[in-house]
C-alpha cells in the first residue's frame, strides 16, 4: 500500500531537516519503505482538507490506504512495529526502546522546544535577558543526565532502535545553539545518526525541496 507523508511546501529552516516530516521519513528509509510526499502550504494546512488529516493543522501527516495518522511518536511507533529494523524482537529490549522514544518527546523535546523558543521567538522581549538562563539550564539539567546514561556507548539500549532515531532527532534541534557540544558524547551520538545511511537519504529528500528556497 502506497505510504504518503506532508511536508513543509517551504521549510522555514531552509532544508536543515528539522521539520518533523525528517524523523518520519528517516524511520521509512530505515525499514526500507518507499513513500510519496505531498508538500502543503502554511495557509493549505490551515484548510478543511488538512485538518481533516491534523486537527491541529500541522505537518507532517502519514497517510497508508485508509490509515491516516499525525505525531511524529505515533508515525514513527507505527512503522516500528509494522516493519523490522526499528524495534528489537525480545519483548524487553522492545519496551526499552519505546520507553526511550516516550523520553525524547516528553522529556527531553519539551525543555528543547522551549528553549528554542526563548532564544527565537522571545529574543527580543524585556525578560528574555533574564529568563533565557533558566530555560538553558534546564535544557543542560536534562542533557547532562541523557549524557550520563548514554556514557560512552553507542546507543541508548544495545542496538539503533526507534528510540534513538527519535532521540537524535530531537537533540539536532540544539545544534545551532552550540549547547550539544558541551556534551561530547552527545554530540557524537547525534554525529552517528546523522552518518547513517537511512538518515542521510532522508536528509537529502527533504533538502531537495528545501534548498534555495
Ligand atoms: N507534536 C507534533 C509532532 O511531533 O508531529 C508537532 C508537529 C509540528 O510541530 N509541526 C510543525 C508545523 O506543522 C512543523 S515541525 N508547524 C506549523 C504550524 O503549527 O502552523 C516544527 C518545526 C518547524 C520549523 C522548523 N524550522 O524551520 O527550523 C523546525 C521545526
Amino acid at each position: 500500500m502506497t505510504i504518503t507523508i506532508t511536508a513543509f511546501e517551504r521549510s522555514p529552516d531552509g532544508g536543515k531537516g528539522l521539520a518533523r516530516d525528517t524523523r518520519v521519513r528517516w524511520a521509512l528509509e530505515e525499514v526500507g519503505q518507499p513513500y510519496d510526499v505531498r508538500l502543503v502550504s502554511f495557509r493549505a494546512m490551515k484548510e478543511p482538507a488538512h485538518l481533516a488529516l491534523h486537527p491541529f493543522g500541522q505537518i507532517p501527516t502519514y497517510e497508508e490506504g485508509d490509515l491516516v495518522l499525525f505525531e511524529t511518536g505515533a508515525i514513527v511507533f507505527h512503522i516500528a512495529g509494522h516493519h523490522a529494523g526499528l524495534l528489537p524482537d525480545d519483548a524487553g529490549a522492545r519496551a526499552r526502546a519505546i520507553t526511550w522514544m516516550f523520553a525524547a518527546l516528553n522529556t527531553m523535546e519539551s525543555p528543547i522546544l522551549e528553549f528554542g523558543n526563548a532564544r527565537i521567538l522571545e529574543g527580543d522581549k524585556p525578560w528574555s535577558k533574564e529568563r533565557l538562563p533558566l530555560v538553558a539550564d534546564r535544557v543542560r539539567n536534562r542533557l547532562s543526565q541523557l549524557s550520563a546514561r548514554l556514557g560512552s556507548a553507542d546507543w541508548l539500549d544495545g542496538a539503533f532502535s526507534a528510540g534513538d532515531l527519535m532521540m537524535v532527532s530531537v537533540l539536532l534541534r540544539l545544534r545551532a545553539s552550540g549547547i550539544l557540544d558541551e556534551y561530547l558524547n552527545l554530540a557524537a551520538y547525534v554525529a552517528r545518526g546523522e552518518a547513517r545511511p537511512a538518515y542521510k537519504r532522508a536528509f537529502a529528500a527533504q533538502l531537495a525541496i528545501n534548498a534555495g528556497k
